[in-house]
């Protein structure tokens, strides 16, 4: 879609939510991966209200509808549990605008889904953390997310993408883009491919860890990114969990184990210069200390006793998608510069390098929180 195009129906879509006051501002937003988001204002009797406004991803996203029913009944979910808690519910949670005729969406005319939620205010969401509590706020946030759902009957929500988190089906994926080379890429990216192969069997290890029954299914959050949490301007302290596309069954190593990707990364996900990149172990220990906190509980032993192994699976299955993704011609993952998702690989590889030399450190780290 065109530049054009996209802003054309964005105004459309616009027109269907019961917005207040009039519209005056809608522009692109944020640092999302997947959806295209924008920031809308309106101005009431002179006061600016904010929403942010969604194009969810067809191609990630198959079956919209069914996708905005879980976020329907997570949100009402959390709403309940928070106001049960003395909290917010408009700031610690997503609160999503219906249409005029009371959806949850719109579909435009060229069969795009659009939906809209209130903004969170006086909030911040990270690219990277500025300092240590940042990071153990966005711990303690996503630890809580997991121990308010935990409650929650896994069997009412869909599988929005059908296996995820399913690392050893993503390595097969992998194994027929490498196969197939359609844009010829895979001879730029051969020592990136052999990292991947030789790492096969790491990627298989929590698959066992469920299958053999040493961990649960749970009901987890899957893009725990620092980016997917709103911190309080004012105060730093965590608000809420946001991007919920992907909540449904997974498992609580995951949901850890992608944040320490992310967040205690020292570079960026899309760094160039490598030697910037290696693991904190402060804030891996940090993180680890704020998500067991926050969960209240509700995590077993051998759950947190697995953690490491949830970091460095999530830290190759993401470089594994990103070079396929970079194989596949980048129809996935949104790149700005040519090369791109080949450089997210990049890092994601020098960060399990980095998390392999230390490995013993790492392990030490959660064995002092058991
Ligand atoms: P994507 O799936 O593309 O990552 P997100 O839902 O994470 O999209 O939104 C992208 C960014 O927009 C977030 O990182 C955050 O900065 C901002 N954002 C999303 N929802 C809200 C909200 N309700 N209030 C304020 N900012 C928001
Ligand atoms: C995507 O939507 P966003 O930007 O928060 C992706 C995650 C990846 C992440 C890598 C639905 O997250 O799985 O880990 O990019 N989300 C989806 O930055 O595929
Ligand atoms: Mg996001």
């Amino acid at each position: 879609m065109t530049r054009e195009e996209l802003c054309e129906k964005k105004n459309e879509a616009l027109e269907s939510f019961k917005t207040e006051g009039s519209c005056t501002y809608c522009e692109k937003y944020g640092n999302g991966h997947i959806n295209d988001t924008f920031l809308v204002k309106c101005d009431k009797d002179g006061a600016e209200i904010r929403y942010i406004l969604q194009r969810m991803n067809r191609e990630v996203f198959k079956e919209p509808e069914l996708l905005m029913k879980n976020i329907e009944q997570v949100t009402d979910f959390l709403k309940e549990k928070i106001k049960e808690r003395g909290g917010d519910p408009k700031r610690e949670t997503l609160n999503l605008v219906y249409t005029k005729d009371g959806k949850s969406y719109v579909k435009d005319s060229i069969g795009s889904y659009w939906r809209m939620y209130e903004f969170i205010t006086d909030a911040v969401s990270l690219e990277q953390v500025r300092n240590a509590d940042d990071f153990y706020q966005s711990a303690v946030t996503f630890g809580k997310f997991q121990g308010l759902m935990s409650s929650f009957d896994a069997t009412k929500l869909i599988e929005t993408i059908p296996d995820f988190h399913n690392t050893p089906k993503r390595y097969k994926a992998f194994e027929k883009a490498v196969e197939e080379d359609i844009c010829h890429r895979a001879e730029s990216a051969k020592e990136e491919i052999e990292f991947f192969k030789a790492h096969k069997e790491d990627m298989e290890y929590c698959a066992n860890a469920l299958k053999e029954g040493k961990i649960p299914l749970r009901v987890t959050h899957n893009d725990t990114k620092l980016n997917n949490i709103m911190l309080d301007k004012e105060t730093g302290k965590g608000l809420c969990v946001i991007d919920l596309d992907t909540v449904m069954p997974g498992l609580s190593i995951f949901d850890f184990g992608d944040s320490i990707r992310f967040g205690a990364n020292t570079a960026a996900e899309d760094e160039k210069d490598l030697s910037k990149v290696s693991l904190s172990l402060d804030l891996f220990d940090i993180y680890a200390k704020g998500y067991i906190e926050g969960s209240g509980g509700s995590l077993t032993e051998n759950e947190i006793r697995l953690m490491p192994y949830g970091a460095k699976t999530m830290t190759l299955e993401c470089g594994m998608r990103f070079l396929t993704d970079y194989l596949e011609g980048d129809t996935y993952f949104m790149v700005h510069r040519e090369g791109h998702n080949l450089d997210r690989a990049r890092t994601q590889i020098e960060l399990v390098k980095d998390m392999e030399r230390k490995w013993d450190k790492i392990k030490a780290v959660i064995e002092k929180d058991l």
